[in-house]
């Protein structure tokens, strides 16, 4: 009986080494060390031995049993690394492709040139406020002194939506939305970015669209060498600490005085060039001193506060600092543009 067993045995080992899959492997195990396997069945009949012959059989049984165990482990084994070798050779990644570049987002310069402004001016306590930029004609206009029918309304064409809505033309009209939301704030100092819309003739320096950032200080101590002070840190924060302004006379209804405000030409520091059309100085913005009507109709008592108000183009900012040749180039989202300035 015993060399029976060691022919299935042999028989056994041959079928294990060469299965070829995991179920092939599982059939062989339940056929092999199953409990209808000749082996299971020949423990059986042990019983039917001499007690000297069991315990012989008892062990080479066992032993066979344990060999085919320790083989199938081992087929067992094998195959999973082949099925791992198998996987990793065709999900293989080529390392040595090139890559493909990610391409990253940057701020826009109008949107630079506006944080920049913002992060001087929070710097000195002012707060950032907003308004709508469709806007009523008494917030845009009528608020700021300009009456309907005034001609200085001639300054800004204006995109009506309705007799009494349009298209705010500058963010003067934030002043007046944010006087009256804050009697109580002293000093009131504010800065308010945003768009605003005008109809001009579009030209290199002209759009229908751009940003202007506006600031605004109530106090009762305000003049205007306050605000000189002021454009002065903010013209060389933009353009460099080696600029100088002036101040040139100007109208705007509402402030009085009012000026224009010119910077040293950062290109060739005065001197003289094509920048500066030769004069050394280049007009940045418009600014002065809060207009007493404008006061007192936001509710301030213009005896006892007065306060300095500018407004400036941002993308004008950009035109001069980047020497860029035309505004519109900063609405056609042309990448290779935007690029330039990350
Ligand atoms: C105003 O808009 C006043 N609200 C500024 C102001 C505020 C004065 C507070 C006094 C006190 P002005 O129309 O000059 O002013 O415009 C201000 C700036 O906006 C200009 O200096 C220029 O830089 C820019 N700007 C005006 N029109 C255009 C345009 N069509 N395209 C691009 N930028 C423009």
């Amino acid at each position: 009986m015993i060399q029976q067993l060691e022919a299935i045995l042999e028989e056994a080992k041959a079928k294990i080494r060469q299965a070829s899959d995991l179920n092939e492997l599982g059939d062989l195990k339940a056929l092999y060390l199953g409990k209808k396997s000749a082996f299971s069945a020949a423990m059986q009949d042990m019983r039917m031995m001499s007690e000297s012959e069991r315990p012989l059989f008892g062990q080479r049984i066992n032993a066979i049993k344990a060999e085919l165990s320790t083989l199938l482990e081992q087929a067992k084994t094998q195959i999973e690394k082949a099925v791992i070798e198998q996987k990793l050779q065709s999900e293989a990644v080529d390392i040595t492709l090139p890559g493909k570049p990610i391409r990253l987002g940057a701020t826009h310069l109008v949107t630079q040139i506006i944080e920049e402004i913002e992060n001087l001016f929070v710097g000195m306590g002012y707060t950032i406020e907003e308004g709508p930029e469709v806007e009523l004609d008494k917030y845009n206009f009528e608020m700021l002194n300009l009456p309907k029918d005034h001609p200085a309304r001639d300054m800004q064409d204006s995109f009506y939506i309705t007799e009494e809505t349009l298209l705010r033309t500058h963010t003067s009209p934030v002043q007046v939305r944010a006087m009256l939301a804050n009697h109580n704030q002293r000093p009131f100092k504010i800065i308010c970015p945003g768009k605003v819309y005008r109809n001009d003739d579009e030209d290199k320096t002209h759009s229908h669209q751009f940003s202007q950032i506006e600031a605004l200080v109530v106090d009762e101590n305000t003049s205007l060498s306050d605000l000189k002070g002021t454009l002065l840190l903010l013209a060389r924060t933009l353009f460099g600490e080696e600029r100088q302004i002036r101040m040139r006379p100007s109208f705007f209804p509402f402030t009085e005085p009012s000026v224009e405000v010119d910077i040293s030409c950062h290109r060739c520091n005065g001197a003289g060039c094509s920048l500066c059309k030769g004069t050394g100085w280049i007009e940045i913005l418009g600014a002065g001193m809060v207009n007493n009507a404008v006061l007192s109709m936001a509710g301030y008592d213009p005896e006892k506060y007065q306060g300095f108000a500018f407004g400036v183009g941002v993308e004008r900012v950009a035109i001069l600092r980047h020497a860029v040749d035309d505004i519109r180039q900063f609405f056609v989202n042309d990448m290779r543009f935007n690029r330039q300035f990350r």
